[in-house]
């Protein structure tokens, strides 16, 4: 298994290149998307516009020139690049939302995989969800006063519709008419799906890259009056029934599987794991589940980690695995110190695993 770290396009710097290497991390996970771009983010529910910001790309793809100057600038500190984490929504809004500029955006987001084919990305992580991740609050809830997430339906009314112009909580047209998105069914959202699996996967392996799918953060049934698509362990195979393809796999979140009502983390580890269907893991803890949970530092919560990391072990899984929203830590680096102590945890944890813990007879061959 290889410790890995997920960095915003803003933080792809030197300083945070080193800061990887020296916590042990050899991949990296980047989320190109400019989150919380010229607007303050939202975060807490309610009735703002903006979400976690305005995404203006429509006209502009990534590109290869970009990509490439990336990973060489990756590969400059002794680093891999694993994944990116994250369309950009103005490249596929009307492909989540069945709009018409589907498919001049599907033929675009094709034009795209082929490219991270080409600069030699391995995996293209992504979240096909239309609400996205909304509806938590960001507080001093952690272990000490530790900013971290809590997500509350008491306390937050998940059914507020988005705003016209706004998907996975960011705002793809701020100049879009009054009024709000439809509706969506969990067939409707289904349906699109398929189509997009249809169209991309055969795309992906051809160029050598994998999909992998984030599940429903949080796992609702509906949240924005929108259908949740991963909201069950189970609905993973689903997925990968509907269109089987050795380029499909998963962004395999502990949490979020853990939030889901009767889920069961270790068996979701085992039944995809022995498949060779973990993309990669982020590896994150949480205590409760829908409708109400919150998000602790890794070594507390429900989740046994090491047992997980055993689990991961056994059948014989070899990716990366990323901290993911880790609470922040009282000091001037609140990020770098949240993700430093996660990344020391699994770091102990993998090593700890590899050394006392029995290699089972059972590992499949060939399986990642
Ligand atoms: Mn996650």
């Amino acid at each position: 298994m290889k410790l890995g770290l997920g960095l915003y396009r803003s933080l792809l710097t030197t300083e945070n290149f080193q800061f990887a290497k020296q916590a042990g991390v050899s991949h990296l996970v980047v989320h190109l998307v400019n989150y919380f771009a010229g607007a303050s983010p939202n975060l807490t529910s309610g009735p703002n516009r903006l979400g976690w910001g305005v995404t203006q790309n429509q006209d502009k793809p990534w590109e290869y020139d970009d990509l490439l100057a990336i990973k060489h600038e990756i590969e400059s500190h002794g680093l891999t690049w694993e994944a990116i984490e994250n369309f950009d929504p103005s490249h596929w809004h009307d492909i989540l939302l069945d709009g018409p500029k589907k498919a001049a955006q599907m033929e675009q987001i094709k034009r795209t995989i082929q490219m991270i084919g080409r600069v030699g990305i391995p995996i293209m992580g992504y979240n096909f969800s239309i609400a996205g991740v909304w509806g938590w609050t960001k507080g001093p809830f952690g272990r000490g006063g530790a900013k971290a997430l809590v997500y509350d339906e008491s306390a937050v009314d998940i059914t507020v519709p988005m705003p016209n112009g706004m998907v996975w909580n960011m705002v793809y047209d701020p100049t879009a008419p009054e009024g709000i998105v439809a509706p969506v069914s969990s067939d409707e959202l289904w349906e699109r799906f398929a189509w997009f699996l249809q169209e991309i996967l055969p795309v992906a392996e051809e160029n050598g890259v994998r999909m992998a799918l984030h599940p429903d953060d949080p796992p609702t049934e509906v949240l924005r009056r929108t259908a949740r698509l991963v909201n069950r362990a189970e609905k993973y195979q689903r997925m990968l029934d509907l269109v089987p393809s050795s380029a499909s796999a998963l962004e395999f979140c502990l949490g979020s599987i853990a939030e889901m009502p009767d889920a069961d983390v270790y068996d979701a580890i085992e039944r995809y794991g022995r498949q060779g269907k973990i993309g990669y893991v982020h590896f994150r803890n949480v205590r409760g589940k829908v409708p109400h949970y919150q998000e602790v530092f890794v070594d507390e919560g429900d989740i046994d980690m090491i047992r997980a990391v055993q689990a991961l072990r056994d059948v014989g899984y070899d990716g990366v695995l990323i901290p993911d929203h880790t609470p922040e830590m009282s000091c001037n680096a609140p990020w770098h110190a949240g993700m430093a102590y996660a990344l020391g945890y699994i770091r102990a944890a993998m090593q700890a695993v590899e050394r006392f813990a029995p290699v089972p007879a059972s590992v499949p061959a060939g399986v990642r």
